[in-house]
């Protein structure tokens, strides 16, 4: 029996994307880990990524070259359209493909994805096991009559590593040369690059967020052991020889033994490469002596979700941090010299033009490294989500503007040259933070200037006397 992997995620870039920046150069560790876990279970498994073909002619010859059986998509709100597309062309070429789908958007979309009757199967949360025990039923000719079936949270540990070869390999297929199959997205993080992640779900409450993610992982966190991520991390290094990598857990920090076990284990098995990982601001104010450990030993930068400088718009999103805190967690950063990369949002629901000024007067105060601005995006599944579509506020008419991309309006009632001005204006570092910036790449590659001020004191002092 034979399965293909589909990962469709062209919405923002469209086909021949690969290693565009990071939706389209890295890997769905969704699919690579069902790949992992069925391939242990003895299924064959091979992967269509769209974002390396040249088209839907193409992607038709495919499915006609491979022949699957069965067919896995994975697919987050955004992916919407492509992936019915791609169901509508494999059920076109044989409507005997059984046709899968999982992901963040069936999860919490579930009667969105089941108007579609060509699709056969949805498995809602955590795939591996569900999908593999699907596999072997329709390869026994017992294939479920019920189109919707529940995931199993699995015991991280147990679980096989992602495989990143079924990207890796397809990708080199297509001409492109890479020793990994993920790209680095910041100079801090040289090549070869690659992503891992230590758990699933998170605990915080950010209505622009949750619930998702209590639906696909359930509440909470669940975490990897320490010795379990070091043993993928040594499998990583001898097989891709990475030099630097990106943690996509939503906040590791918020695990302080965890991250003090971490960085005594990445040290003692001899790891030195750079790493990003997410942070809550608040946590990296609260934790500044993990921080400071973990920048020891790797750390290099925090993607941050500072994204209001307003606390009332905080409070209003359950953010669980205030403007000083936020500006706080810039300081800490500052202070160990991790880079700094912003996420924000303007143009929120009840947000006013005063409170987005308060947001570019927070950026100016914390001056981050790289900007992240997102224009507010409902995302299906989460709170506020329902709160825009009760008041009818929602501009999204396509799914592929489910995207947080700042170039279009998404809700109603903000006016979009004022955006646009606030999006230059919170990209736009002040004159003062120019020069700060500026003295201190200097010391980071020459050093203390006040060194130099006192050998030149000593050489014409020496000459004085
Ligand atoms: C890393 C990440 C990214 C990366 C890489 C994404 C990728 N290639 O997969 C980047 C930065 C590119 C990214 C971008 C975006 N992301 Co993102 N991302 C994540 C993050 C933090 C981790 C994803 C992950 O690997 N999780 C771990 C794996 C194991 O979980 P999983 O993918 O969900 O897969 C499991 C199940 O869902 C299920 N499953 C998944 N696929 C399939 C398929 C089949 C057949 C089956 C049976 C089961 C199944 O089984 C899997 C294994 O258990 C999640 C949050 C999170 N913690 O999960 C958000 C998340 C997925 N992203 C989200 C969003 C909104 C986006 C963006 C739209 C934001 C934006 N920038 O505009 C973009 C869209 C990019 C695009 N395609 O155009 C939302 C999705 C919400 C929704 N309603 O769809 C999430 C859930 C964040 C959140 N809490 O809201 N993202
Ligand atoms: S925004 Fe981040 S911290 Fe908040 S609920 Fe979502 S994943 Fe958790």
């Amino acid at each position: 029996m034979k399965t293909t992997l589909i990962y469709a995620g062209i919405a923002g870039k469209g086909f021949d994307s690969l290693k565009q920046g990071m939706d389209s150069g890295w890997i769905s560790h969704g699919l690579a880990s069902i790949a992992a876990y069925a391939k242990n279970e003895g299924f064959a498994i091979d992967l269509i990524d769209l974002r390396a073909l040249s088209g839907w002619e193409q992607f038709r010859a495919e499915v006609k070259l491979r022949q699957p059986d069965v067919v896995g998509l994975t697919m987050m709100s955004v992916d919407f359209n492509p992936v019915m597309e791609c169901i509508t062309h494999i059920k076109e070429i044989n409507p005997n493909i059984v046709t899968v789908v999982g992901g963040a958007h069936p999860s919490v979309s579930l009667t969105n994805v089941l108007a579609n009757p060509k699709i056969d199967h949805i498995v809602l949360a955590e795939g591996e096991i569900t999908f593999t025990n699907l596999l072997r039923a329709i390869e026994n000719g017992n294939r479920p009559t019920e189109r919707v079936l529940l995931g199993i949270h699995p015991n991280l540990d147990l679980l096989p590593f992602a495989d990143r070869d079924l990207f890796l390999n397809e990708w080199r297929k297509w001409g492109y040369k890479m020793n990994t199959p993920e790209v680095p997205f910041v100079a801090e993080l040289p090549a070869p690059f690659v992503t891992i992640i230590a758990g699933r779900g998170c605990r915080y409450k950010c209505n622009f967020c949750k619930p998702t993610e209590d639906f696909l992982f359930g509440k909470g966190t669940r975490r990897r052991s320490v010795a379990n991520v070091i043993a993928e991390l040594k499998m990583l290094r001898e097989k891709y020889e990475f030099a630097s990598f990106m943690f996509h857990d939503d906040c590791l920090i918020e695990d302080r033994e965890w991250c003090q076990e971490f960085v005594q284990a990445y040290q003692a098995a001899g790891f030195w490469q750079p790493y990003f990982c997410q942070a809550r601001a608040d946590l990296i104010s609260h934790y500044e002596d993990v921080v400071a450990l973990m920048t020891e030993h790797g750390l290099k930068g925090f993607f941050i979700g500072f994204e209001s400088g307003s606390n009332r718009v905080l409070q209003f999103i359950k953010k669980g941090t205030t403007r000083d805190r936020n500006i706080k967690a810039g300081e800490v950063c500052r202070k160990y010299n991790l880079t700094i990369w912003a996420n924000y949002m303007m143009g929120l629901p009840t947000e006013t033009e005063d409170e987005i000024k308060e947001t570019i007067s927070m950026l100016k105060e914390i001056d981050p490294d790289y900007y992240s601005p997102a224009f507010y995006t409902p995302h299906p599944g989460s709170e506020l989500y329902d709160y825009t579509m009760e008041y009818n506020l929602s501009l999204v008419t396509n799914p592929d503007s489910f995207r947080r991309n700042p170039t279009e309006l998404k809700i109603k009632g903000h006016d979009l040259d004022f955006m646009m001005w606030a999006l230059d204006e919170s990209q736009r570092r002040t004159p003062r933070n120019q020069v700060k910036r500026a003295t201190r790449k200097y010391w980071q590659k020459y050093g203390d200037p006040a060194k130099y001020v006192r050998k030149v004191r000593q050489i014409l002092g020496g000459k004085l006397t």
